[in-house]
């Protein structure tokens, strides 16, 4: 008896699960301004009672946690504080020599909880070889592993589970030797480190691999209390790991004497811009935030339901977000927070949202006009936020304390969205640096 109910459980929910996937696929996304639903955008600077937010001490001690608050319990998920205690790095290896003089490579190792055969993370570092003095960074997670970045064969080949991706070489969801250099058009290391910078880099599936398996791997069971078997409703999802992560690599900056940690630069693509945009929102220690093409979920505005939808997005992602979000699948308006107020949570510090004129499921316009309205918070709290009123024309990017353009071509990091990236940084950083 016991074992037929089992059965029929098991069939109903796998029954379920294909249902969700084929309507996922049938989904027909809006891409006609004209059907765009009127809604209104919650007020930044309106206490949860109803007053003004008036000062800059106003959002700084009150308002700013009370949005925050708001995204850990219905979007991303609440994400364990700061760094663990027992958590070491190890410097496995330092080429002073890289790409041919040019750089200096570093790998290194951080184990979450101390323990060499433990959860760890694989960070990448490359510095200009000639530089004087420590060099601000970009830390930006990838999405093949450290060796996808660039064709160096001195990169350790990540052993982790990857997305079944034959075009890039994977192999049993295991990268092989073809995947050397698979992400490197979308890192620009060259202008990087030209330009004087470094490049920080991990594999996001070191912190979860992005497959939905109900929390059983990734770093999500380390902090599970007993008999906890799957993080509560308002506890992170994928996303909240990834950025947990981005904070992690910091942690480990911050005691190399080669990097100036007051000038890291998280930066994300898609997924893993959304990532970069929780990331910067959480922890106020990276000094600039850069979204490319993150839509849904992280850049774009959601009650405009162009394009990719909650509903959507929590049902071909639902390890993603926490669990508290599906409540707003379809119920958009409900949602007490939208993309313009985690654009306001990096405030003051520089943040810069890209979009790509083809990339219509990010929706572009969306993205635009979250900066547009997180542009009061900016302002109250002292800078030039937006020099902005209308959506730019294409590769026409405006640089303010908010930073936005809209790219002619497809959903991609390309050398032009890293030109306009360096320009950002090094009008922010030296601003930062008077
Ligand atoms: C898409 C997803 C987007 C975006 C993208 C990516 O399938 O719908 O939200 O995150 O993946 O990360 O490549």
């Amino acid at each position: 008896m016991e074992t037929l109910f089992f059965r029929v459980t098991l069939a109903a929910a796998a029954f379920a699960l294909l249902l969700s996937a084929t309507s996922a696929q049938q989904f027909k996304p809006n891409y006609d301004e004209s059907k765009v639903p009127d809604y209104n955008l919650p007020d930044p600077l309106l206490f949860a009672v109803g007053d003004k937010v008036k000062t800059p001490a106003d959002w700084t001690q009150r308002r700013r946690g009370e949005i925050l608050r708001l995204f850990e319990t219905e979007m991303y998920g609440k994400t364990p504080m700061g760094r663990p205690k027992e958590m070491t790095f190890e410097v496995k290896c330092i080429d002073k020599k890289a790409l041919g003089g040019k750089a200096i490579r570093k790998e290194v190792s951080i184990y979450f909880i101390g323990k060499k055969d433990g959860p760890k993370m694989d960070l990448l570092i490359y510095l200009p070889a000639d530089a004087t003095k420590a060099v601000p960074v970009f830390l930006v997670p990838n999405f093949n592993g450290n060796h996808a970045v660039h064709a160096d064969p001195a990169i350790t080949l990540s052993k982790e589970w990857m997305r079944p991706d034959a075009k890039d070489g994977v192999v049993d969801n295991k990268a092989t030797e073809k995947t050397r250099g698979s992400e490197a058009s979308r890192f620009s290391l060259d202008d990087i480190l030209a330009a004087g910078y470094g490049l920080a880099t991990f594999y996001y599936g070191d912190l979860d691999p992005d497959f939905d398996d109900g929390f059983q791997n990734g770093v999500q069971p380390l902090f599970y209390k007993a008999g906890q078997k799957r993080p509560a409703a308002n506890e992170w999802g994928a996303i909240g790991a990834w950025a947990w992560g981005c904070s992690r690599a910091l942690d480990y900056l911050e005691t190399d004497a080669d990097v100036d940690a007051t000038k890291v630069i998280v930066m994300g693509h898609s997924r893993l811009g959304k990532t970069a945009l929780w990331a910067g929102a959480q922890d106020q220690r990276f000094a600039i935030v850069i979204s490319n093409n993150s839509g849904e979920g992280g850049a774009a505005i959601t009650r405009r339901r162009f394009g990719e939808t909650i509903w959507r997005i929590n049902t071909s992602f639902p390890h993603w977000f926490c669990n508290n979000f599906r409540k707003y699948n379809d119920k958009e308006d409900d949602l007490p927070v939208d993309a313009h107020m985690l654009i306001a949570l990096v405030a003051p510090r520089p943040v810069y949202v890209a979009s790509a004129e083809e990339d219509q499921w990010a929706d572009p316009r969306g993205e635009f006009l979250a900066c547009l309205h997180a542009d009061p918070v900016y302002k109250l709290l002292g800078t030039d936020g937006l020099p902005a009123k209308e959506m730019p024309k294409l590769n026409a990017p405006v640089l303010g304390t908010i930073g936005y353009h809209n790219r002619s071509g497809k959903h991609d990091v390309t050398r032009y969205d890293w030109e306009q990236y360096i320009k950002f940084a090094d009008k922010q950083l030296k601003k930062g640096a008077n």
